[in-house]
């Protein structure tokens, strides 16, 4: 029952599908800035499709010495990877920040040390999650089953801006202990940090033909889904997702998608408000609110809305907005366009009578969105149907919890969901009840950090999961052995010939197997 020197199946000849966005022009290079002060520190090159089947091509050829060796064998490959991050801490982090204006601290929090917390758990978890799976056969005992995981030969990565180190580095590291070899198509918009993330993979020891980036925009990302990959692993938006799926369809292999989210945070009576009040700002500002995993909305019970209001209010006053590289706890917008979706969701609440508790509408273009906290909203805004993406927290306020439950669930979306009370098991129920892939009760965000748990969607949010042991799982194919454990002769009852006494033993058997009652059984 080994899987480690079993070769993937060999992928069907790249597909000739429909092409899902515009061909890159030859030369053509992305420009990149640091957003919080649109200095250029970087370009890129746009690699055609061509280009990219070739990088495939690189990497399952290096593919078959990696998947040929054990799961543990490639833990210890992997392993010092580890160290080397830890060397590289401050450099990395100011390399995020730079290219993606979050704060120094929420590098380190929110991508490195997400990196770190996947390393420590499946360098020592990936053997046991891999091993083979025995399945219980209740019927024919002389026969046993089970699951192997086998590589799928070439990962393919799409990744975001918005974590553009934790992100795609979770996924390179699934797919290489799977026994992988792994392609990233970064963001546009973060491109840079990406290489570093293969720098480091690379100077770790890892062989620089199994890990590659293929930079450039969709059009390279569509190229990869046809370049003859095994799976597909696509963080964005969800119009994106959606057509990358179709893609995915098409060339008929299997994908993971992890898409947008509107994350309700529902507020009960007996919260601790203190930490409520923590909670929701850290969940709706950190990372000036670009997270699919953000409080996009709060349901708070009537009883306790005003203290709660004051409590948020006070904390989104004290905060310190500014060039991320500097101590400040809200840095700067990744992705300009978003200031303009967040000026349409802001203005929209304002004309239907939302009351700015803080922040206001941005200017055009703005680099910067002061934390915007909101009151009087309802849903017939779109500031509460609509992802903003932003550092907003709009604050309806609910008669009970089935009114909040109710709202939470009236929404396309289903990534995340929030629940705060001082009862766990009352939170707990109320949890149960939300529409979404994960639900944190009494806190924020911070389950994608614990590795072991699934980072999973419902309805728009996406399909599959990363992280936890499916995750890792998915990132294999899962086959099914069955085999004699001993010998029933010749032949088994229902072969050739048929005959009336083997059909009467038959109906023999299933009353005695399917029967109820001792009557019925013998009868
Ligand atoms: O995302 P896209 P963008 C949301 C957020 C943001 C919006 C747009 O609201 O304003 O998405 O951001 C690649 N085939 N989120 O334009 O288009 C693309 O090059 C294959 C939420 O950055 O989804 C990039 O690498 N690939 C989200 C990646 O897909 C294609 C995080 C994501 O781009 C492609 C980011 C195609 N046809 C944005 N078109 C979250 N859920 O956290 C584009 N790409």
């Amino acid at each position: 029952m080994t899987t480690n020197t079993v070769e993937s199946t060999p992928q069907a000849a790249p597909p000739r599908v429909e092409r899902v966005a515009a061909e890159p022009q030859a030369g053509d290079e992305i420009v990149v800035h640091n957003p919080a002060t649109g200095d250029v520190i970087g370009k890129v090159p746009v690699l055609s499709p061509a280009e990219v089947v070739a990088l495939v091509e690189r990497a399952r050829k290096a593919q078959k010495a990696w998947g040929a060796l054990t799961v543990e064998q490639r833990c210890n490959r992997l392993a010092p990877v580890k160290g080397l991050l830890l060397e590289r801490l401050d450099d990395l982090a100011e390399a995020i920040s730079r290219e993606n204006g979050k704060t120094l601290q929420e590098a380190m929090t929110m991508e490195l040390m997400v990196a770190l917390e996947l390393l420590q758990a499946y360098l020592k978890r990936a053997p046991e999650a891999l091993a083979p799976r025995k399945l219980p056969i209740r019927l024919a005992k002389h026969r046993g089953s089970y699951l192997h995981y086998v590589p799928k030969g070439v990962i393919g990565i799409i990744s975001p801006w918005n974590f553009p180190f934790s992100i795609p580095f979770g996924e390179v590291l699934f797919g290489l202990l799977a026994g992988n070899a792994v392609v990233i198509k970064p963001s546009e918009v973060t491109p840079l940090i990406a290489l570093r993330l293969r720098e480091l993979f690379v100077d770790a020891g890892i062989d620089p033909e199994l890990l590659h980036v293929a930079t450039g925009r969709g059009a390279t990302g569509g190229a990869l889904i046809e370049a003859g990959v095994g799976h597909i692993c696509f963080t964005g938006s969800v119009a994106t997702g959606r057509r990358v799926g179709e893609a995915c369809g098409r060339a008929l292999i299997p994908c993971t998608l992890e898409l947008g989210g509107k994350a309700a945070a529902i507020v009960c009576a007996d919260a601790n408000l203190n930490r409520t009040a923590q909670a929701l700002c850290w969940g709706a500002f950190g990372n000036h609110g670009q997270v699919c995993a953000s409080v996009e909305r709060v349901y708070v019970d009537e009883r306790v809305f005003p203290e709660l209001r004051d409590r948020v209010v006070a904390i989104t006053r004290k905060l310190r907005q500014g060039n991320p590289m500097d101590d400040v706890d809200v840095g700067a917008l990744t992705f300009p366009p978003q200031a303009d979706k967040i000026r349409a969701l802001l203005q929209d609440a304002k004309d239907k009578g939302a009351v700015f508790e803080t922040g206001g509408i941005p200017e055009p273009g703005a680099r910067f969105v002061a934390p915007t906290v909101l009151s009087n909203v309802h849903h017939g805004m779109r500031v509460m149907r609509e992802e903003s993406f932003g550092p907003l927290m709009p604050i309806q306020v609910v008669k009970d919890e089935a009114e909040a439950i109710r709202h939470a669930n009236d929404s396309d979306l289903g990534l995340l969901g929030y629940v705060f009370s001082s009862d766990t098991e009352r939170a707990r129920h109320i949890a149960e009840q939300m529409q979404a892939g994960t639900v944190m009760v009494n806190d924020v965000l911070a389950s994608y950090s614990m590795a072991e748990t699934p980072w999973q969607g419902l309805k728009a949010s996406g399909i599959g999961r990363t992280h936890s042991d499916d995750g890792l799982r998915d990132m294999c194919e899962c086959r099914h052995v069955n085999y004699d454990r001993f010998s029933l002769g010749d032949r088994e009852l229902w072969w050739y010939p048929y005959s009336p006494k083997t059909r009467g033993l038959f109906k023999r058997l299933m009353r005695f197997l399917y029967g109820s009652g001792l009557t019925g059984r013998l009868g």
